[in-house]
């Protein structure tokens, strides 16, 4: 068992390491550095009113080698979120996607190598590609890689580049890669926190193409469990993939939502569908749970979702600023 005192947590500020660093602090008695850039995603907000004494900010760039060089010292291990991770933003414009999250990626596999620190890379069901929604098979670790954007692209080339570290100059690094994550603090671009958010203010939901696409849904405190579960005893070396067998399409998902708002279930619009828009993605949790004894907590998806939508009408100051501007950017894509 890999027992860490200090860890850093990049991407500590956005929707999935803000909720983990929250996970830690409750759970454990790591002390944790939170780098992040503070990109249009992050936001300091999402980690306001964690004790001092155990989590630190550090603002900067996980491309920054001199930053890293400075603060992978001082920690046992590093986990890393940092990323651009919004699939529509990788169509508009690809080149953040490149830097950040092959860039700095390669930046935090040299620190490690040159400190000898453990790497933890956070990475997405999204570098297998699709599988039609009659398929039987779900993915696992054996699956081999197949992206269809430019984020998925550039998170897989990251994959990449840390199993290579690992087999080249053994870098002591894991990889997990894990299905789409629903809970508080996402940003209002992604489907689950988009649609919430238009009915609290009296807009119609937006629903891509036919509107069929499954989706493998995670609760993200889930995630969090599963990825500290792989930090602190999964084998060097190795690849993790985190699902709790959360399959939807997205039209049920949005009439869930319209459900509990008590809408009717055709009140949304049909919008130009995602160009290279994945069909369906499966997880196959096999090696998480029988090796590592993970168990999702969250298994009951329409209680997940109802303390979801609960969290964005309590907390409307979190989003409100940000909305409109993403309202505005989706317009210009006609989505
Ligand atoms: P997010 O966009 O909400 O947050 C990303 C965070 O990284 C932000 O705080 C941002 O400021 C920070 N960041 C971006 N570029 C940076 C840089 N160059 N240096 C330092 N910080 C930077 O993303 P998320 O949805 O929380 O995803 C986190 C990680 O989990 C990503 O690696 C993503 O690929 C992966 N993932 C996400 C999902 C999902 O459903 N959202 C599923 C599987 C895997
Ligand atoms: O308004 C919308 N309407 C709609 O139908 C939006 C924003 C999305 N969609 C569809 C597209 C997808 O089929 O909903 C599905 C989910 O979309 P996103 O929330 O953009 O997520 P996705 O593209 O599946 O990727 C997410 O999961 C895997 C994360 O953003 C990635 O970071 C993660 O790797």
């Amino acid at each position: 068992m890999f027992e860490p005192g200090r860890i850093i947590v990049t991407g500590g500020a956005g929707f999935i390491g803000s909720n983990f660093v929250r996970w830690v602090v409750e759970n454990t008695d790591t002390h944790v550095t939170v780098l992040d850039k503070l990109t249009y995603a992050g936001n300091l907000e999402n980690i306001a009113g964690l004790p001092e004494e155990r989590v630190t900010f550090a603002l900067g760039d996980v491309c920054d080698e001199g930053l890293l060089e400075k603060l992978v010292p001082e920690v046992d291990a590093v986990v890393h979120f940092a990323a651009e991770s919004h699939n529509d933003n990788s169509i508009a414009d690809s080149q953040p996607f490149l830097r950040t999250n092959v860039g700095g990626t390669y930046q935090l596999l040299e620190t490690c190598r040159r400190h000898g620190r453990r790497l933890h890379h956070v990475s997405t069901d999204e570098v297998y590609g699709d599988l039609a929604l009659d398929d039987p098979t779900r993915f696992t670790e054996e699956t081999p890689y197949r992206p269809s954007s430019p984020y998925s692209s550039t998170k897989a080339a990251s994959d990449m580049l840390v199993r290579a570290w690992v087999r080249t100059y053994g870098v002591c690094a894991t990889i997990s890669n894990c299905s789409n994550n629903y809970g508080p603090y996402q940003h209002v671009e992604k489907f689950i926190p988009r649609q919430i958010t238009n009915l609290i203010d009296g807009a119609r939901p937006k629903l891509y193409g036919d509107g069929l696409n499954v989706r493998d849904w995670i609760h993200t405190e889930d995630h969090s469990s599963a990825v500290w579960a792989i930090l602190t005893g999964g084998r060097p070396g190795e690849t993790y993939l985190v699902g709790a067998d959360g399959e939807r399409s997205n039209i049920s998902v949005l009439r869930e939502i319209l459900k509990a708002f008590g809408m009717a279930e055709e009140v949304f619009d049909w919008v130009r569908d995602r160009p290279g828009h994945d069909r369906r993605y499966a997880i196959d949790p096999t090696k998480l749970r029988t090796e590592l004894g993970w168990v999702p907590r969250h298994t009951n998806f329409a209680e997940g979702l109802a303390a979801t939508i609960q969290w964005y009408r309590d907390n409307e100051a979190w989003w409100r600023p940000v909305k409109k501007a993403t309202e505005a950017k989706y317009a210009e894509q006609g989505r």
